[in-house]
């Protein structure tokens, strides 16, 4: 096995990882136990279990979760797993139930999670202690993130303090999935974060997406640019004042957040401006939904960004939200799940146009994939040593990177601890 500790100890600050980082089965395997084992994972919206009897099953690695909305609307998690001898409970990836009866022996859970039939268990069988064995399970506003430890991180509480009043406008409870989208990509699920994080590469293979997003909403540092550049750059930070100045005159929370590096449940928040009319991520920069989100009555809203650790990055706009997780598969491969909302009462074909909605994000979710995919191709040869990040374009890619070294380290020093 390779030496963790001293790989992470070892890490060059400002450097992409070591390849085994990206490569090793092993090192895979800690990554889902220290990272996506312990830390708040985002899996999906409220609105994926609408009504009471709604069930999504979300697969974590290899730990399948079923999310329940109970008869009481209270949105529940469980260990998609029977009681009895283990089988696997729920086998659509959404369905919808009265009670959760297992194929196995039939026996049948409520929709808290409680055993309420099993036959032939005998007089002493006491069905109290068969219950579904429940994951954490917490609703930000409408964003749903679950944790597959005892004891999950605290410090949700004070993400949640900070972000629910930027989603609270945007009232995605109100909302409903207009499109969902999975798309399988060739690379570990740090590439696929590290390349989220940062706009370096946008100018070159986004061509749709650069056309309502500026680059330099995230994270640039104008000092370095050349006197042409560095006025646009310098433009942009006025216009950003401007905009949020306004935005938050109208009740809409924009000044950014950046909480990346310090804490454990880490996050980044901020609202953007968009190019041209100012509305959406399209290709006219137009809304692309007429009914705007919530009880919003401007539609240039800007772009509500936000990124939390380990897993998810979103766009909140004035019509609409484009909501992305990654869930790992193994060493080289990831699934990227994308879903746009809209307000409920939207109807397509009427108030919107599903191509136009879904157009931008599905051509770059495909290039971005292809960039990961070519990242991974590269680190699995002799060839790959770590990379710099620019220290003014990829300044957040290397917070999140230390935020991954700072987490895995953390966990190994308290295994050693124990040991
Ligand atoms: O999705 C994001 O958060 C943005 C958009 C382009 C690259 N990335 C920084
Ligand atoms: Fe579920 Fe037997 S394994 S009832
Ligand atoms: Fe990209």
């Amino acid at each position: 096995m390779v030496d963790l500790v001293s790989q992470l100890t070892h890490r060059k600050k400002g450097y992409t990882l070591e390849a085994p980082f990206y490569t090793d089965p092993e090192i895979f395997e800690a990554d889902m136990d220290v990272i996506f084992g312990r830390h708040w994972i985002f899996v999906g919206v409220d609105v994926d279990v609408p009504e009471p009897g709604d069930v999504m099953v979300v697969k974590v690695h290899q730990t399948e979760v079923a999310i329940v909305r109970d008869d009481d609307g209270v949105i529940r998690a469980f260990h998609n797993v029977c009681r009895h001898r283990g089988a696997r409970l729920v086998h659509d990836d959404k369905t919808t139930v009265g009670n959760l009866v297992c194929r196995y022996h039939s026996w049948v859970y409520d929709t808290t999670g409680a055993l309420i039939h099993a036959e032939h268990m005998g007089q002493d069988f006491d069905k109290s202690c068969h219950g579904l064995k429940p994951v954490h399970c917490r609703s930000l506003e409408g964003l749903l993130f679950i944790c597959l430890a005892e004891n999950a991180p605290a410090d949700f509480d004070e993400m949640e303090r900070q972000i629910a009043p930027y989603l609270a406008p945007h009232n995605l409870r109100d909302a409903k999935i207009a499109y969902e989208h999975d798309l399988l990509e060739h690379g570990n699920w740090k590439l696929t974060i590290e390349n989220n994080r940062e706009c370096y590469h946008c100018g070159a293979n986004h061509p749709e997406l650069t056309v309502p997003l500026f680059a330099y909403g995230f994270g640039f540092d104008p000092k370095e640019l050349d006197p042409a550049e560095r006025e646009h750059a310098e433009n942009y930070a006025c216009m950003l004042n401007d905009n949020h100045r306004d935005w938050e005159s109208q009740g809409l929370p924009s000044k950014e957040i950046d909480r990346l590096d310090d804490m454990v449940t880490s996050f980044r928040t901020e609202r953007l401006p968009l190019a041209g009319a100012g509305e959406s991520h399209t290709l006219n920069t137009e809304r692309a939904c007429k009914k705007l989100m919530g009880n919003l009555t401007n539609a240039k809203a800007g772009a509500l960004h936000l990124w939390t650790q380990p897993n998810s990055w979103h766009h909140f706009m004035g019509d609409h939200a484009v909501v992305f997780s990654v869930l790992p598969i193994d060493a080289e491969h990831s699934i990227l799940r994308t879903k746009w909302l809209v307000h409920k009462d939207a109807r397509e074909g009427i108030d919107y146009d599903l191509q136009n909605l879904i157009g931008v994000w599905m051509a770059t979710n495909q290039q971005d994939g292809d960039l990961v995919g070519y990242c991974q191709q590269g680190v699995r040869g002799k060839g790959y040593v770590p990379g710099p990040y620019s220290p003014h374009t990829e300044m957040l890619v290397e917070k999140c990177t230390n935020w991954y070294v700072g987490r895995m380290m953390a966990h190994l020093a308290q295994t050693r601890a124990v040991a």
